[in-house]
């Protein structure tokens, strides 16, 4: 009889304790951004479920995040976003002993400015903002966004759905500096994006390459991964990074100092730093891969894709602009409102 309590404890204490101690990790990332199958053979091979939710916007994460809507271990930001969680003591230190991968990351996509310590982020990919020409439609040379942005154009062009991005297109054709955003630089800019954006018609941060290649628009001005899509399925589409210069994101994965699962977090990040996950990862999302290691699997093919890799333009980061974000938002909001 003893025996029997005995055992129907042991099996009862299992139930209980057996999936509690089963840990999930709550990825939180951009869209079209981590492959199905990375998620997948990283829970194969660990047993650790991710959950994916996205999001279209370095904004919309972190109202999510700070607001406490969601309890995520792992976010996605691009480098402003990094800086400013950073300030705000929003990240915990990653212990490089369980990441020892991050040393396929190229030198020159550590120690950046955002974190100058490499002490919160992995870099996940880079890329630029830049111009998506359907060249058997558009017969006029485009250079830059002034070129874009003509009336006999209008209707027939897409952009990504990020006013930061869109203002600094508006500075950066004005020849001011792309992180100068100031009350007095945003004026000077109004009447240029009041005029873009009524030409503008479609908004897509999520997949600006589907309007495009569907026909519906024959300019864009879209992330270098979706523009290399667009490369890769047909040659009379081109990439122009503007000759002004372009925004060079560099998108890293962040574990916030909130996250309950730190230790998978850390796995996690591990294992897409391997060589053969981060090639998928460039297979399927053709954005500029950090990892040397990884690129060295790429084929030519891949590594000639002029969006993915381009060879020209002056490129920049954004840095953390603090509460002037919100002057950007409501002067876009109200341009895009008609007013
Ligand atoms: C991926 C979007 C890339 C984000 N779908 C650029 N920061």
């Amino acid at each position: 009889m003893k025996f029997f309590v005995a055992a129907f404890i042991a099996v009862l204490l299992c139930l209980i304790l057996v999936p509690a101690a089963r840990a999930d990790l709550d990825l939180f990332a951009w869209s079209e951004y981590v492959p199905q199958e990375v998620i997948d053979g990283f829970t194969k091979e660990t047993g650790i479920k991710v959950h994916y939710e996205t999001y279209s916007s370095n904004e919309e994460m972190l109202s999510k995040l700070l607001g406490g809507g969601g309890n995520y271990d792992l976010i996605q930001p691009s480098e402003y976003t990094v800086e400013a969680l950073i300030q705000r003591k929003k990240l915990a230190a990653i212990d490089w002993s369980k990441v020892p991968n991050i040393k396929n990351i190229g030198p020159d996509y550590l120690h950046m400015g955002f974190d100058p310590q490499q002490q919160y982020s992995v870099p996940w990919m880079t890329g630029t903002v830049g111009i998506v020409v359907n060249t058997d439609k558009v017969k006029d040379p485009i250079r830059g966004f002034d070129d874009v942005f003509q009336p006999k154009f209008k209707n027939r062009i897409v952009v990504v759905d990020d006013n930061r991005e869109i203002v600094s297109w508006a500075l950066g054709a004005a020849g001011i500096p792309i992180n100068d955003i100031t009350k007095p630089n945003l004026e000077k800019v109004k009447p240029t994006l009041a005029a873009w954006v009524s030409l503008i018609k479609v908004y897509n941060s999520d997949s600006p390459k589907t309007p495009l290649i569907n026909g519906d628009c024959d300019l864009g001005i879209v992330w270098s991964g979706e523009a290399a899509l667009c490369c890769q399925q047909d040659h009379k589409f081109q990439y122009v990074v503007p000759a002004v210069g372009a925004h060079q994101f560099v998108d890293s994965l962040c574990i916030p100092d909130s996250a309950t699962h730190k230790e998978e977090a850390m796995k996690f990040l591990n294992y897409i730093l391997r060589p053969e996950v981060s090639k998928l990862i460039s297979d399927k999302f053709p954005y500029t891969n950090p990892n040397l290691e990884a690129r060295k699997l790429l084929s030519k093919e891949q590594l000639e894709n002029p969006a993915s890799y381009p060879k020209t333009g002056s490129l920049e980061i954004f840095h953390s602009i603090g509460k002037a974000n919100a002057l950007v938002d409501r002067m876009m909001a109200g341009l895009r409102s008609g007013q």
